[in-house]
């Protein structure tokens, strides 16, 4: 059975990482940017040995040929022109990037992202209608962060173009259980279970890019990301977008 694609009035991307800081009621853009107070120790460097990958994380390499990464990147380079790179305060997740979120595509895009969708979330999960579209340039980089339950169900699924990357995950109960991911250009990543919920997440600086002991030079970066709904009872599911966010982060 095909999963049903629901159509959101404007699902926020920043919101997403809003549950990097777990805030409760409203504002919770505001309350994600307190959590980086000038006064909150950078993240510490993993020191000890990688530990193996936590459960519910997948990785296709080769999920894209050359010929569908090029039509991905020529519909999205249109879309993206129209919005400028944000440079990055320090409060913010990520640092040098812009971003769209997107729902109509070409048919051949779609079909893509019916495969992505098809192998990514289970049958019957009401997913977000609006594709993520990150791009980060040669020296952005994504901090660690939990995407937010409230915006964002059970499943996360991204696309990495044009470059590879580092995606480091780390548990939020300990920090020495961490383990870093290569992201290759044209695979894709499925974060589900306890990858989703219990480790954050982050793209690692191009000065930090190293995978295995070799360097993975980090050029600029998309990254086109499906979601699903939350579960039910959270604003999303409902529907609508909540009211508690500040309508100046609208894209
Ligand atoms: O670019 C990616 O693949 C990850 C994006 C991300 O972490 C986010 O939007 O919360």
């Amino acid at each position: 059975m095909a999963a049903p694609v629901v159509a959101t009035s404007g699902v926020l991307c920043r919101a997403l990482r809003a549950g990097f800081c777990r805030p409760h009621g409203a504002r919770l853009l505001r309350q994600a940017a307190r959590c980086l107070s000038p006064g909150t120790p950078a993240p510490r460097a993993p020191t000890g040995p990688p530990a193996p990958l936590p459960e519910g994380l997948r990785l296709l390499r080769g999920f894209l040929t050359p010929q569908e990464e090029q039509a991905l990147l020529l519909e999205v380079e249109g879309a993206l022109k129209r919005v400028r790179y944000e440079g990055g305060h320090w409060d913010q997740a990520i640092h040098g990037f812009r971003e769209i979120e997107k729902s109509q595509w070409t048919e051949q895009n779609a079909k893509i992202l019916q495969r992505v969708r098809d192998v990514a979330f289970p049958p019957g999960v009401p997913q977000l209608s609006l594709v993520h579209v990150l791009d980060l340039k040669a020296d952005g980089y994504i901090k660690p962060h939990i995407d937010s339950v409230k915006f964002c169900g059970s499943t996360i699924a991204g696309l990495s173009l044009l470059s590879s990357s580092v995606m480091r995950l780390v548990s939020e109960q300990n920090k020495d259980d961490w383990a870093d991911l290569l992201l290759e250009r044209r695979s894709l990543y499925i974060l589900g279970g306890r990858a989703r919920y219990e480790f954050t997440h982050e793209i690692l600086k191009d000065e930090d890019s190293v995978y295995n002991g070799e360097r993975v030079p980090r050029e600029r970066r998309i990254s086109v990301i499906c979601r699903n709904l939350p579960d039910k009872g959270t604003p999303y599911a409902l529907g609508t977008p909540p009211e508690n966010i500040d309508p100046a982060s609208r894209l």
